[in-house]
């Protein structure tokens, strides 16, 4: 039921240049191509052409990213996410190439774009990860600028959400939420990354799975690549990202291998209140997509074409 519900919304989204049973997309020989998390054209298009521009998959993901942390209207990234209880933007973000190099950030204040310092710290410095203050420090001396991100809309939320101080961690917030990117470069090379401001109002330190390598984005240029979004502490549970591509490594399609690491939080814990969703590609392009609820969705581009596509869901 499900499937054929997705079968046809791809149809009506005009998807008959591609064979999709449930969300897979097979592309056929590898060419670029990129994905992102929710409905982010823009991110989307602005990666894909950076990879048509440098022909390299990380520069893909990276300038995909900037467009949502550069976006004061867009809630969960970036300028503009909601604080943590305590008024403060904290921001996460990692990013991983093809080569197996890594680089993250967490916790991190003042700085429009975490993505592009979480790169730096992947290739200027011979660490994986770097948190709050220290963060701050390296990207200040790497020219980044600080800034304040609390804008008054954000601002005006959380002096709301104080009136009853209430964490519920809600579903498919806006339907646009933390940014997870994969793409395919001009040499078939893959990569990933991911930014988010993390769940609105959290406490004051506490740090999600986006600056997780294995949990929010995890690369092998054998395999493939995946990426999350949703509640954080289950994918960091189940380290979903290196899961997809383990399961893709023995032979799965990246849309049986979202649907099994679903499988692995659906199982083990109580998944009917949150959202955890994921997305993953081959080295052929092939594309899967997979969440516990209903409401998550993704976007391609493809020879210069977009579509916003729904992903199929364990919850109907
Ligand atoms: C987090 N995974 O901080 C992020 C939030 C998110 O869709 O992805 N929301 O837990």
């Amino acid at each position: 039921m499900k499937r054929r519900n997705f079968i046809q919304q791809a149809g009506f989204l005009g998807l008959s240049s591609f064979s999709v049973p449930n969300n897979t997309i097979h592309s056929g020989n590898p060419e670029p191509v990129i994905i992102a998390t929710w409905k982010n054209e823009g991110a989307t298009k602005a990666g894909f052409d950076k990879i048509i521009q440098t022909g390299k998959a990380l520069d893909g993901v990276e300038a995909g990213a900037w467009i949502p942390e550069a976006n004061p209207e867009e809630t969960t990234v970036g300028y503009g996410g909601f604080p943590d209880r305590d008024g403060h933007v904290t921001l996460d973000a990692c990013i991983m190439d093809h080569k197996g190099n890594a680089g993250s950030v967490t916790f991190l204040e003042g700085i429009m774009h975490p993505i592009s310092v979480a790169r730096a710290v992947m290739e200027k410095t011979p660490h994986v990860m770097l948190s709050g203050e220290g963060a701050l420090q390296f990207a200040l001396s790497q020219g980044f600028k600080k800034m304040d991100l609390l804008t008054p809309k954000a601002k005006k939320a959380w002096e709301e959400w104080k009136i009853k101080s209430k964490y519920e961690p809600k579903v498919n917030i806006e339907r646009h939420d933390t940014i997870g990117l994969l793409a395919l470069g001009k040499e078939g090379e893959i990569a990933g990354a991911c930014s988010t401001s993390g769940m609105a109002f959290k406490m004051h330190g506490r740090v999600g799975d986006s600056p997780i390598i294995g949990g929010a984005v995890f690369c092998d240029d054998e395999v493939g690549g995946a990426c999350a979004t949703g509640l954080g502490e289950f994918v960091m549970k189940t380290l979903g990202s290196f899961l997809i591509v383990e399961f893709m490594r023995n032979g799965m399609s990246p849309q049986q291998a979202c649907e099994a690491a679903i499988m692995r939080i659906v199982k083990r814990y109580n998944y009917k209140e949150f959202q955890v969703g994921y997305l993953a590609i081959n080295k052929k392009g092939d594309v899967g997509a997979y969440s516990i609820q209903k409401g998550f969705n993704f976007t391609i581009t493809k020879n210069g074409q977009t579509k916003v596509i729904e992903s199929a869901s364990y919850m109907s």
